[in-house]
């Protein structure tokens, strides 16, 4: 019997890994500009830290891409300065439905301290398979609720044309 569960533990585990090997990152960028990233794409990218408060009230700090960083790479960087980004933002989409939305302004420490990154890791290890394998971190919050986990597309979009 006890075979049996470590066969199926085993399985589960092996779909687990290729789950998260599979994993992709669909990101839709401004004039064409857009990219699938993998978890190994992720991982390469500068990282920095950023600590916020759970929903249990304590302190966790996660590490991850600013969010800026991954921007810059599927905006239209010919719009020349800073102000004819202030109608854009970033729509964020998660595996259970949950979106959460970003102005680019929120996202550019020209404008403010906040910091959001995309995070792929907690205390040193990957989040846990139902907060991950991303989440969005966001400081200087009253509450967790935009930090959105298991991150599964992102869509950059301009107000002044709604
Ligand atoms: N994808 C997704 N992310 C989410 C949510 C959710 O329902 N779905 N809930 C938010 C809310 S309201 C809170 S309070 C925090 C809770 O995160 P924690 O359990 O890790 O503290 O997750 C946020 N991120
Ligand atoms: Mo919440």
């Amino acid at each position: 019997m006890k075979k049996y569960f470590y066969l199926f533990a085993l399985s589960f585990l092996s779909l687990t890994l290729y789950a998260q090997n599979d994993f992709k990152l669909k990101i839709s960028g401004e004039a064409g500009r857009s990219v699938t990233l993998t978890l190994k794409d992720i991982a390469q990218m500068p990282h920095t830290t950023a600590t916020i408060a759970g929903k249990d009230g304590k302190q966790h700090t996660y590490s991850g891409v600013p969010v800026s960083f991954i921007l810059d790479k599927v905006r239209d960087t010919s719009a020349k300065g800073s102000h004819g980004n202030l109608s854009k933002y970033l729509l964020v989409k998660c595996a259970d439905g949950y979106k959460v939305l970003f102005s680019f302004a929120e996202l550019d420490n020209s404008f403010t301290n906040k910091m959001v990154i995309l995070a792929d890791s907690m205390e040193g290890n990957p989040l846990p398979e139902a907060r991950g394998p991303l989440r969005m971190v966001v400081t200087d919050e009253k509450k967790p609720a935009r930090s959105c986990f298991q991150v599964t597309e992102m869509i950059v979009g301009d107000g002044k044309d709604e």
